[in-house]
């Protein structure tokens, strides 16, 4: 007989610096909890382990790297985490993640070196476990920049963000990224947190359905 397993969702937040994700996807975990859910947050880069601090000294600019080595020191941070990411899914536990492989393309092409296309910067993300749903919090680098304390980290600037901005949306536009929604984060952080739960809830249910529909 086959019981019903309910596995874990992966819910993955996008955006510029500054667009609210730590924000959210806080609320987002005590909001699962509330309801009862196991969930764990994480974040990328996740600046603890060894490759994460070869990242962490090369945003704050203590240290340098070539446009494709930092590249593939942040896909590694994910690689990193997996095989743990997958594993919590399967076992029942939602994942809240603060940036994933959307950040990793974009900001790497947003550099505008010739030999590191969007396409490129893709490729050593290809087998990453997939999100169900990738919320990205889309606000203008204006507004962004408007929130304070921009300007420390090496991407932090508005040039740079414009094109990131671009580049988002360019890879939502792919067929590729059909989980991707948007949610309008020049929003109260209230409205914006109601938005947020309402998407997750019914992505649950959409999974649900389907999986119903399969028995
Ligand atoms: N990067 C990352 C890559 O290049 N490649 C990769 O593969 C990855 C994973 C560090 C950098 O690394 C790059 C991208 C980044 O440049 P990070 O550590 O996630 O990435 O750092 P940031 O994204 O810069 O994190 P921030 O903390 O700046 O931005 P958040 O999390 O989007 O914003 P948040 O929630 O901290 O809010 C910022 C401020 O706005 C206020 C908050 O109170 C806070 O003061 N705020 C609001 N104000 C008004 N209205 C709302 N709705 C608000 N929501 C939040
Ligand atoms: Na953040």
């Amino acid at each position: 007989m086959d019981t019903p397993s309910h596995r874990g969702l992966f819910v993955v937040f996008e955006g510029l610096d500054r667009s609210g994700k730590s924000t959210q996807s806080a609320r987002l975990v005590r909001n699962l909890k509330d309801q009862g859910h196991q969930v764990r947050h994480i974040s990328f880069p996740d600046r603890t382990t060894p490759i994460g601090q070869m990242i962490n000294s090369y945003l704050k600019g203590q240290s340098q790297q070539e446009d494709h080595v930092i590249h593939l020191l942040f896909s590694a941070n994910r690689w990193e985490a997996a095989e743990s990411i997958s594993h919590d899914i399967a076992s029942g536990t939602t994942i809240v993640c603060d940036r994933y492989y959307y950040s990793g393309c974009v900001y790497s092409a947003a550099k505008e070196n010739p030999s590191l296309s969007l396409e490129w910067a893709r490729r050593p993300e290809e087998g990453l476990p997939r999100p169900d749903v990738c919320l990205f919090l889309d606000i203008s680098p204006e507004k962004a920049a408007e929130r304070g304390g921009f300007g420390h980290e090496r991407y932090e600037q508005s040039e740079m963000q414009k094109r990131v901005r671009e580049l988002f949306l360019r890879l939502r536009s792919s067929p590729d990224e059909n989980d991707f929604v948007t949610v309008d984060a020049g929003q109260p952080a209230d409205v914006v947190e109601k938005e947020v739960l309402q998407i997750v809830v019914k992505t649950r249910e959409s999974i649900d359905a389907h999986r119903s529909s399969l028995r």
